[in-house]
Order: structure tokens, then sequence, then C-alpha cells
């Protein structure tokens, strides 16, 4: 659990759990962040674990290391994962939260990470194998499979920071954005990056005869997709800032730019 969850990742999505807070209530609400932030690292955490696994998309490396089925083996692989994702529940349990708060997180990442999220998306994945997706069937792909506990993050943090019904309207409208985007960028890279960057096989998904955004819409296509997105997130913004003052939302416009600009 301590290999899968403490190695070398990004942290998006706790990230995503404190800017929103931050920027709704400021540093009081982002002190209030740290379980349900831990509570996201923990079910991304799993979700790669069983990503990788030889029944899934049987990967040898992640984040320059061994996955966790090489490094240890499958069974331990397997229950690492079972006993991360109910991790990320104990720690919300345990949180200070509010109870009524309390309840509503927990909804959204069971929802998110569950067989109307993840779950769904990766089942989808996996079926995609060897077929022809429409880019309206790639894009529900994605929401479902990494956009949904993105978007989780995002709302999380923004109801810790007491977000109003607009404001979570605005802020899931960015989170959408960003979290396609995230995916975008990572079909991007997986033809451009070089192997040492990126820590696993360039070329990966390709190979794997999976459909990406570049093999729909082309490199340059694809790149467009993302600045496009990338403009969708800074407008939703624009709206969030636009419903009240003293709102910043200066680190979320910068995860979004960090999300397009990334190389790795
Ligand atoms: C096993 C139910 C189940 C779901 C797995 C998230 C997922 C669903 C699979 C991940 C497949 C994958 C590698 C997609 C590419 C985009 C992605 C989510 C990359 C990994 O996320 P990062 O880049 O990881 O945030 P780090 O290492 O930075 O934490």
């Amino acid at each position: 659990m301590q290999y899968a969850a403490l190695g070398p990742g990004k942290r998006l999505r706790p990230a995503l759990v404190y800017a929103c807070a931050l920027a709704l209530a400021g540093d009081t609400a982002a002190t209030q962040c740290h379980q349900a932030a831990a509570a996201l690292e923990c079910i991304h955490a799993y979700s790669l674990v069983h990503d990788d696994l030889p029944a899934m998309d049987d990967d040898d490396l992640r984040r320059g290391r061994p996955t966790c089925h090489i490094q240890f083996d499958e069974a331990t692989a397997i229950l690492a994962g079972d006993a991360l994702q109910c991790q990320a529940f104990e720690l919300l349990v345990q949180s200070d939260l509010a109870p009524p708060l309390k309840v509503q997180v927990i909804g959204e990442l069971a929802n998110a990470a569950g067989a109307r999220g993840m779950v769904a998306g990766q089942a989808i994945d996996l079926a995609a194998v060897d077929h022809t997706l429409t880019l309206t069937q790639l894009e529900k792909m994605h929401r479902l499979k990494t956009g949904a506990l993105i978007v989780a993050s995002a709302r999380v943090g923004a109801l810790i920071g007491g977000a109003e019904a607009s404001q979570l309207s605005a802020i899931t409208r960015y989170a959408e954005a960003i979290g396609l985007a995230f995916q975008v960028q990572d079909d991007i890279l997986d033809v451009t990056s070089d192997t040492q960057v990126l820590g696993k096989t360039q070329g990966a998904d390709a190979a794997r005869n999976k459909p990406t955004y570049v093999s729909l819409l082309g490199l340059d296509g694809a790149q467009a997709k993302a600045a496009e997105l990338h403009q969708q997130a800074s407008l939703a913004l624009q709206d969030l800032r636009a419903g009240a003052e003293n709102i910043s939302t200066d680190v979320l416009q910068q995860l979004a730019d960090f999300i397009v600009k990334r190389r790795h």
C-alpha cells in the first residue's frame, strides 16, 4: 500500500481538493481537507495498481518503477488495491468534517469511483481493445475512467469550502474540462514523450490497439482539443470569480496550465 500510494506521483487530485477549498474559503478551509485529499489519492493509487494488473493493462512500469504486482506479486497487488480503497473511506469517516458534509463527501467519492464512474470507464476501456470508438464514445470513456475522480476531487474541495450551487456548478465545469484535457495530453505524451520521462513504454496505448485522441484526431487535432479544453476551464473560472468577490482562482488556473503543458 505504501509503495503504491507514496510513490513519486504528481498528487494532482489532492492538489485539486486543496485548491478548490482555498479558492472559495481560504486557508482555514484548506486545512480541513487533509483526510479528503488523502482519500482521493488512495482511490487513485488503488485504481493504478489494479489497472496495471495482468488481467487489465498488464503493465510492468509505473512512475518509472516496477508496478506493484512486479515488485511484490499479483495477489499482494490485488489486496493492496482493495485495502487502499477501504482506506479512503476510513479516512473520510475519521475526518473532522461535520456529519452532513462528511456523508456528502463520502457519496461524491463512492459515486465517482464506482459502477457509474471510474469502474464503468475502465470496463468500457477494456472492451474497446481492438475495436474502433467514435470520438463521442472515447470522450464518454475518459469522462468516466479518469474524469470522474478529477471532478470528484474538485467538488469535494468545493463542498469543504462551503460552495453554493452556482459555485459548485462552475467548479464542476472547470474540472470536467481539465479532466478531459488531462487525458488528451496523456495521449499526446504517449506518442511524443521519451520513455524515460514518461516512465512507461512510448506508444504503449497505441501499441495495445486502443483508440486514443491522437489516433482519432491526429497530433495537431489532439493539441487543438487540449487547447480548447484549457480555454473552457479558464472560462469556468471566470464564471466562478464573477459570482462573488474575494474568490482567487490563481492556483486553479495554474493547475489547468500545468495539465496542458506537462511533460510526464
Ligand atoms: C482499475 C477500476 C479501475 C480503474 C482504473 C484511472 C484508471 C482506471 C486507469 C488509469 C489508466 C491510465 C494510466 C490512464 C492515463 C491517465 C492517467 C489516469 C494517468 C495516471 O494518473 P496521473 O498521471 O498519475 O495523475 P500519477 O502517477 O501522477 O499519480
